[in-house]
C-alpha cells in the first residue's frame, strides 16, 4: 500500500503533470468510453426517461453553450434500443423560448397516457420574473419513435407556486404523473418553504388544469433538508424477484400486500439522494413511510458517492424498474472548461426491492455485459489474501473495466468493536490512510485506477464490525490518493449496514471507466459511486489490485474482471 516515491518525485510528477494538463484535456483522458455523456458540453440531471415505440429516450439538462451551468438550460436528448447505445440528438427537444421558460427548461419527467399512448413532457420552466412554473410539452410528430419535435402546451405554465405554501422560486421538477383509482391524474412537484422540503400533490381530470390535492396536497414534508429537489416515486413488489411494476394504481390497489412505495428526493442541502419505502392510501393521497430521514446513517440513500437528481421509469419491454443518476465532475471549474465538458449518468441500474421489504436493490443493467470483453479476461478463484496482502489483477485494460469479486469471510466473532450504535461510517473512513491501517476483518477490497507503484489508487473496501446490536459492514471509497493532483476533490465516501451474524461472503462489483468508480456492495444493496483523475493510472498505465490489511485471512472466492469494450455514441 505504501507509495515508493519520495514527496519530490511525487512533485515533480505533479507539476509535470500540470504541465500536462492541457494534453490532458485534450486527449480527453478523462472522457469515458460505456457512459453516457454528450459529445460536449454541460450535462447535469436526467430527465423524462422512457421507453416508447420500442426506443428508450434519455433527456437532460444541458448547457448548449459550454461546459458550466448555463443561464438558459435545454432538456437535451438521446435515444437508443438497449440503453447503452445512443445516439444523440442534434436538437434539444425543449430550449427556453417564451415567458414562463425564458431562463431556462428545468428538470422534469415523461408520462405516457395509457388511453392513447400519447408521451407528455412535464417540467419546469424557469420564467420572466425567476419564479418557477410546471409547463407541459406533447411530442410534434407521436408516429416518429424517436420524437425529435416537441410542441409547448398552450396553456403554459399549467401550474404556478401555491402562494404562501412554498417559495415561487423553489418549486420545482414534477415527477411522472399517475392515475388513482378515482380516475383523476396525480403528480408531486418539489418545493421548499425556508428549510422544509415538500413534496406537494396536485389532481387533474384531464392532464392540464391542475389543482392542490383536495385530500392532502402537502403530500410528503420534511423539515431541515431545504429543497426537496427531483422527486420520484414509484411502486415496488415484494416477492424477491427484480420484476418492477408501473404507476398504474387501478391495477395495483387491490395488492397492497405486495405493493410498496418509494418516496426518493434529491436533498439539495447535503446532495443526495434520500428514499423513503412506504404504503401509499391512494384514496387519501397519503404516504406512510416505514422509515425516516434522520440525518445519521440509519438513513436510506441510493448511492453514498457522487449520485445525484436521479430519476426512475419503468422499461415496458423488460418489466423492470430503471433508475439513472447524474455524477457530477469533482475537478475545478476550469477544468471543465479547457476539458470542453462536464457530467456524466451512471449506468442505468435495476431498482427493486429487497425481498424483505425494506431497502432497494441495484444493479447495472444486464445488457452493460454485452460489453465485456471475453477476450481480455481474467479469473482468479479460491486465492488467500492473508494480512498486508496485495494481488495484482492483470490481463485486463484496468481503466476501462468491470470487476466482480467474491470476498469468503472468516468467523465473524472474531471482528473489531464498533462501539457507538450510531457512528457517522464517512468519519471512521476518514482517519488518515484507512484502507492502509491494520485491521481484523478487513479493510479488504480493490485498489482501482492505481499507478504501478501504488502513489495513486483509490481504495473500495470493507471491514467488519461487532456492533451493540451485532455486525456491521462499513463500505467504503476512498480518494484520497485517487490522483496527485491537488487541485480535485479527494475526500472519503462511506456507508455502514447491518449484516448477518451468519454471513459467509460478501460481493463487490466495481465498474471502472476513465475517471469514473461506480461500485456495487453486498449484490447492490449499498453503492457508492465517484470521480477520479489520476495523472498516472490512466489508460494503459492504469492498474487494478486486491488486497487484504486485516489481520484474518479472506479468501477471494471468485473473481472476475473484463476489460469493457466502448459504447456506441453516434451523433444525428
Ligand atoms: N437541477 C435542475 C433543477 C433541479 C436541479 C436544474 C437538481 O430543476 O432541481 O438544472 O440538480
Amino acid at each position: 500500500m505504501e507509495p515508493n516515491s519520495s514527496e519530490n518525485a511525487s512533485s515533480n510528477i505533479i507539476s509535470n503533470g500540470i504541465k500536462n494538463n492541457k494534453m490532458i484535456h485534450e486527449n480527453h483522458l478523462y472522457r469515458t468510453s460505456y457512459h453516457f455523456q454528450p459529445q460536449q458540453n454541460w450535462m447535469n440531471d436526467p430527465n423524462g426517461p422512457m421507453y416508447y415505440k420500442g426506443v428508450y429516450h434519455l433527456f437532460y439538462q444541458y448547457n448548449p453553450d459550454g461546459a458550466t451551468f448555463g443561464k438558459k438550460m435545454v432538456w437535451g436528448h438521446s435515444v437508443s434500443y438497449d440503453l447503452i447505445n445512443w445516439i444523440h440528438l442534434n436538437h434539444p427537444s425543449l430550449q427556453p423560448s417564451h415567458h414562463y421558460d425564458i431562463h431556462g427548461c428545468f428538470s422534469g419527467s415523461t408520462t405516457i397516457i395509457p388511453s392513447n399512448n400519447q408521451p407528455f413532457i412535464f417540467y419546469t420552466g424557469f420564467d420572466e420574473t425567476k419564479h418557477q412554473v410546471q409547463n407541459l410539452a406533447m411530442p410534434k410528430n407521436p408516429q416518429d419513435p424517436f420524437l425529435r419535435e416537441w410542441i409547448k402546451h398552450p396553456q403554459n405554465p399549467i401550474i404556478t407556486a401555491p402562494i404562501g405554501l412554498v417559495e415561487q422560486e423553489n418549486f420545482r421538477d414534477p415527477t411522472t404523473a399517475w392515475k388513482g383509482s378515482d380516475g383523476k391524474w396525480r403528480v408531486i412537484v418539489g418545493a421548499r418553504n425556508g428549510d422544509i422540503g415538500k413534496a406537494i400533490l396536485y389532481h387533474s381530470d384531464d392532464f392540464v388544469n391542475w389543482k392542490l390535492s383536495p385530500n392532502n396536497h402537502e403530500f410528503y414534508v420534511i423539515d431541515g433538508i431545504g429543497m426537496c429537489e427531483c422527486p420520484d416515486f414509484f411502486p415496488v413488489l415484494i416477492d424477491g424477484t427484480k420484476h418492477g411494476v408501473d404507476l398504474d394504481y387501478s391495477s395495483v390497489q387491490d395488492s397492497n400486500d405486495v405493493i410498496r412505495h418509494v418516496l426518493k428526493i434529491s436533498y439539495q442541502n447535503k446532495q443526495q439522494e434520500y428514499y423513503l419505502v412506504g404504503k401509499y392510501v391512494c384514496d387519501e393521497d397519503k404516504f406512510v413511510a416505514e422509515n425516516k430521514i434522520t440525518g445519521t446513517s440509519l438513513d436510506l440513500k441510493l448511492d453514498h458517492g457522487e449520485f445525484y437528481a436521479s430519476k426512475s421509469f419503468f422499461d415496458y419491454a423488460k418489466k423492470r424498474r430503471v433508475l439513472w443518476g447524474w455524477v457530477k465532475e469533482l475537478d475545478t471549474e476550469q477544468d471543465d472548461i479547457l476539458k470542453g465538458w462536464a457530467g456524466l449518468q451512471a449506468i442505468p441500474r435495476q431498482v427493486w426491492l429487497h425481498e424483505n421489504g425494506k431497502w432497494l436493490m441495484q444493479w447495472p443493467i444486464e445488457k452493460l455485459e454485452t460489453l465485456r470483453d471475453s477476450d481480455n479476461q481474467v479469473s482468479i478463484f479460491a486465492h488467500k489474501l492473508v494480512f498486508g496482502s496485495t494481488l495484482q489483477v492483470s490481463g485486463i485494460t484496468a481503466s476501462q473495466a468491470d470487476v466482480e469479486v467474491v470476498f469468503e469471510l472468516p468467523e465473524l466473532e472474531s471482528a473489531e468493536w464498533l462501539d457507538s450504535k450510531e457512528v457517522d461510517p464517512q468519519i471512521v473512513c476518514s482517519d488518515k490512510e484507512y484502507a492502509s491501517r491494520s485491521g481484523i476483518i478487513g479493510p479488504f477490497g480493490l485498489l482501482a485506477l492505481a499507478s504501478k507503484d501504488l502513489t495513486e489508487q483509490t481504495a473500495i473496501f470493507f471491514t467488519i464490525f461487532r456492533t451493540p446490536n451485532g455486525f456491521s459492514c462499513l463500505m467504503c471509497t476512498d480518494l484520497t490518493r485517487s490522483s496527485l493532483r491537488q487541485d480535485v476533490h479527494k475526500t472519503t465516501y462511506a456507508t455502514i449496514f447491518a449484516i448477518d451474524s451468519n454471513l459467509k461472503a460478501i460481493s463487490l462489483r466495481t465498474l471502472i471507466d476513465g475517471s469514473i468508480i461506480e461500485s456495487f456492495g453486498e449484490k447492490g444493496r449499498v453503492c457508492i459511486t465517484n470521480r477520479v483523475y489520476p495523472l498516472l493510472a490512466t489508460e494503459k498505465d492504469a492498474h487494478l489490485y486486491v488486497f487484504n490489511n486485516g489481520k484474518q485471512n479472506v479468501c477471494i472466492s471468485k473473481l472476475n474482471a473484463w476489460s469493457m469494450k466502448r459504447a456506441k455514441f453516434v451523433q444525428q
